[in-house]
């Protein structure tokens, strides 16, 4: 059996985009304390001028997502001027209905019609938002649900939500697309109105072709096999974005492949065999993190070789002995031939392909020799956060 070649393997992963997202690069922690950095921005136009840093040494990051309101400006066509000079572009366009006092309840789950209309009108406002920047993708997450058995009607706040997708996807243009998130608990601990993949991709199913769900590492129970939702919502078409950061425990938010990079390997592998490394199969690839101990930068760029180490291995995967060995049944060859991928070093070929595009082989020591670090420390006082205590 031929094994694959390294060229044709680079040959792909030159194609690869990595969106990372604003939030990151602001101060972040925990409900517990959020830690200040020294240098973080001040402006979206600063979190804008990091993210292109990651771009810079990376090569693989083309693009910021941004979080309304933490990046709200007046200007949104000029915001992504601005990106375009710094050498990047703007990205999915996260709402946010779950950091006002009047959504105790529920946003667009709420039983009080008023607070859904408000709900509703911020969602329309982000898709305003996709008409100026030129980008493709609202990212809807909803923190809806309830604490406590009765507090409220799991079927009519289905109902609720229903209504609230549709009417925002109606107002999406023909280019446009809806990327529904799922998480299984946190902030509400007895019913999350969207908690799972399912209840995601039988809403997108119910919407329509512009509708996709978004898969968040961090955000399923202990042990849930991601690969293979990843491999179901593939087939079926509806596999829209990841968001990726690692967890040991919930929605820990860590970098990419810290925790379990057999397991980033094992959705890669998933996402190639599946078609979804494909630019045509509109799978996008971000990151959703937020450092609370670690420099932002870095630690974005780490995250991101991370990912870029991970989808070269699945690109590696000899898939003619793979599919020879399970046809024969042969257990134990066909594991070997994902673990022959997985075990190889593709360290070295990373540095080549960086070098064959003028970049340095080694992004982070690039990135802290640059002076960048210094000198926003030096330039920018009094950092913002990066919205979630905000
Ligand atoms: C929710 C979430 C969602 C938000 C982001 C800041 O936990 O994953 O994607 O928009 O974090
Ligand atoms: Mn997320
Ligand atoms: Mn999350």
């Amino acid at each position: 059996m031929e094994p694959v070649s390294a060229d044709a393997v680079k040959a792909r992963l030159a194609t690869q985009a990595i969106e990372t997202p604003s939030w990151a690069y602001g101060n972040s922690g925990t409900r517990f304390k959020v830690f200040a950095q020294q240098g973080v921005p001040r402006t979206v136009e600063e979190k804008i001028d990091d993210a292109a840093q990651v771009h810079a040494f990376t090569g693989v990051a083309p693009s910021v997502a941004l979080h309304i309101p933490w990046d709200t400006v007046e200007d949104y066509g000029k915001l992504a001027d601005y990106a375009a000079s710094a050498g990047i572009r703007l990205g999915t366009v996260n709402s946010n209905v779950f950091q006002d006092d009047d959504y105790r309840l529920g946003s667009v789950t709420n039983p009080d019609p008023r607070i859904r209309r408000k709900a509703v009108a911020h969602l329309l406002d982000c898709v305003d938002v996709l008409d100026a920047t030129g980008s493709r993708d609202l990212k809807l997450w909803f923190s809806d649900g309830t604490n406590y058995p009765g507090q409220d009607d799991i079927r009519a706040r289905q109902d609720r939500l229903a209504e609230a997708l549709a009417t925002v996807y109606t107002r999406l243009g023909d280019d446009q697309r809806m990327l529904l998130e799922y998480k299984l608990f946190e902030p509400a601990f007895y019913t999350m109105d969207v908690p799972d993949w399912g209840t995601s991709y039988a809403h997108c199913l119910e919407l329509g072709p512009k509708a996709r769900v978004c898969v968040d590492t961090g955000h399923h129970a202990p042990g849930t096999n991601i690969e293979f939702i990843v491999a179901f919502l593939l087939r079926a078409g509806k596999l829209g974005a990841f968001d990726f950061n690692s967890r040991f425990y919930a929605d820990d938010d860590l970098m990419v492949g810290a925790a379990d990079p057999f397991q980033l390997f094992r959705i890669l592998h998933e996402v190639v065999r599946g078609g979804g490394y494909e630019p045509s199969a509109g799978v996008a690839f971000m990151l959703d993190q937020c450092h609370n101990i670690e420099p932002k930068i870095p630690g974005q760029i780490r995250s991101v070789c991370n990912v870029q180490e991970a989808t070269a291995k699945a690109l590696l995967v000899d898939t003619a002995a793979l599919a020879g060995a399970q046809r024969s049944g042969d257990v134990i060859a066909a594991n070997d031939v994902l673990m022959d991928a997985y075990h190889t070093d593709v360290r070295p070929m990373l540095a080549e392909l960086r070098a064959e595009r003028g970049l340095d082989p080694d992004p982070l020591a690039a990135y802290r020799r640059s002076g960048y670090a210094e000198r926003i420390v030096a330039e920018r006082i009094g950092g913002s956060q990066a919205g979630w205590g905000a």
